[in-house]
């Protein structure tokens, strides 16, 4: 990365670390999961720049949200994975907005619903909830809302990007 990349990045992840403040849970019974617009600045940068410097902007504002405000690791590792897949999936084939994100939103829609089987079960112990067993027979009760949840966020999170990207993406010398 030259000196230029890195003061975007950092610029970016700036603005995506505010905007990470906004989160509103979706889904009442899945409040957990929360929709903040961060994904969207990282998505842009990516689309105009490269996967890496997206990616960063994503680790960037999730390990400063986990100092500023939520002290979470498995929210933030897993908003982490989730924000990192689909930025990288979306930006790979960008040039087709049908294959893009059918791919981005599906792809880390279903990677996330499958680890949640895991992180709710792990989530219940550390929040005592209750067992991990507890944890998971709630995640086959609401794993459909996870879905849902996962394919609302990243499909505005999608449009909005494009929508956006046409009228700064001249910016980046770029579309
Ligand atoms: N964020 C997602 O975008 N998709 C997920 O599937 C997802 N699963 C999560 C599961 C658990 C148990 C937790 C605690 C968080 C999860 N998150 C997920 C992150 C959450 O929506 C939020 O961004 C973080 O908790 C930061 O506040």
């Amino acid at each position: 990365m030259k000196t230029k990349d890195i003061a975007i990045v950092g610029i970016f992840s700036a603005l995506a670390f505010g905007l990470m403040f906004l989160e509103v849970p979706l889904l009442p019974f899945v409040s957990f999961l929360k929709y903040d617009p961060s994904e969207i600045v990282a998505l842009i940068l990516a689309v105009n720049t490269g996967i890496a410097q997206g990616v960063m902007v994503v680790l960037i504002k999730d390990i400063l949200f986990y100092f500023a405000k939520s002290g979470d690791v498995i929210g933030i590792v897993m908003n982490f994975i989730a924000g990192a897949t689909f930025v990288a999936l979306a930006t790979k084939f960008w040039k087709s907005k049908l294959i893009s994100s059918i791919l981005s939103v599906g792809g880390t829609s279903a990677l996330m619903t499958g680890l949640n089987a895991a992180t709710v079960p792990l989530y219940f112990i550390v929040m005592k909830w209750g067992s991990a067993s507890d944890g998971f027979k709630f995640f086959l009760k609401v794993w459909w809302g996870i879905l849902v949840f996962n394919v609302l966020k990243f499909s505005i999170d999608y449009v909005l990007s494009a929508l956006i990207n046409k009228r700064v993406g001249s910016l980046f010398g770029s579309e």
